[in-house]
């Protein structure tokens, strides 16, 4: 028998956790936006998940910031760059998206509104992530390591923290619809002020409601150069099933790239509106939660170009 229509799709294995929560929300008559926002306050809430929300690595100068972003199937938008001392940074997004007259905001002017709306501050450093922090200043050099997410999570029982990890989340709702979340600390390390992918419409995430949505994780500069999930999305309106529009896009980087990505991880993963998953990375070791209709949840390895 074919296997149920996929309603949860997440990044790496701590995915698993995230489409749990936002299943339970799709069970008691959540909206696809309410599933995803739950499912990305999960990692968001976690310190032991070095990289999104509180416990996330800092910038080389010591601040945790924050890139979320939120959308749904009728052109809903939402997101905040940068933003500082507030842990549910896709929660300030669907702020964004439903009372402001824009669809982002950055640095103090998220957090100020963020506030505004009632949002507690809370310092986002932990003790473990300072403390790498603090080593990482005996060399300061800056070193993206591929599939940190799921390296560090599954040492995480021993007290490992992640070097960056995000979460990119897409759903469907019992009523076909459909929305995606996107919310990292970033790269571990990163400049002041340097923003990623994954708040950027487009890049860390896109939602179509004819077609479907698609979002990234890895290296952030690597997927804004070909605007990552609208790559996906397009070459699925264009009748591609989500595993090859992933594998194109991934293809388009390499080519354009070459040997700058020979190390460098990007994974993408795509969900059409009728329920149908697929994934594709640069590197081996990308992994995604799927939560299909009938409730049962997997881990699959997406295949890589390398
Ligand atoms: C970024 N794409 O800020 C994010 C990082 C990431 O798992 O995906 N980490 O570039």
């Amino acid at each position: 028998a074919e296997a149920a229509p996929v309603v949860m799709a997440s990044t790496w294995d701590f995915g698993a956790a995230a489409n749990a929560e936002g299943w339970r929300v799709r069970q008691s008559g959540g909206s696809a936006l309410d599933m995803v926002e739950a499912a990305a306050r999960v990692p968001e809430a976690d310190p032991t998940n070095a990289s999104v929300g509180l416990g996330g690595y800092p910038d080389r100068d010591g601040h945790v910031t924050l890139d979320a972003v939120i959308m749904d199937d009728a052109g809903g938008l939402g997101a905040v760059c940068a933003l500082e001392d507030v842990v549910h940074a896709v929660s300030v997004a669907r702020r964004v998206m439903e009372k402001t007259p824009h669809v982002i905001l950055v640095g103090a002017g998220a957090r100020d509104f963020a506030l505004s709306e009632g949002f507690e501050t809370t310092n986002l450093l932990t003790p473990q992530a300072e403390a790498a922090w603090r080593e990482w200043l005996k060399t300061a050099r800056y070193a993206p390591r591929a599939n940190s997410e799921n390296d560090d999570w599954r040492r995480a029982g021993a007290g490992g923290v992640l070097d960056h990890d995000t979460i990119g989340v897409l759903g469907r709702d019992a009523t076909g619809r459909m929305a995606g979340a996107c919310t990292t600390s970033g790269m571990a390390f990163k400049m002041r002020g340097r923003v990623g992918d994954s708040p950027i419409v487009g890049a860390g995430l896109f939602v179509d409601g004819e077609v479907g949505a698609a979002t990234a994780t890895g290296v952030g500069e690597e997927v804004l150069r070909v605007c990552g999930a609208h790559a996906v999305v397009e070459a699925m309106r264009h009748g591609m099933d989500p595993a090859t529009a992933c594998r194109q896009t991934i293809e388009r980087i390499a080519r354009l790239r070459g040997r700058a990505v020979a190390e460098a991880q990007v994974g993408l993963l795509a969900l059409t509106k009728a329920g149908r998953v697929g994934a594709f990375a640069l590197q081996p070791g990308f992994t995604y939660a799927v939560t299909r209709a009938d409730g049962g949840t997997e881990i699959l390895n997406a295949e890589s170009l390398f």
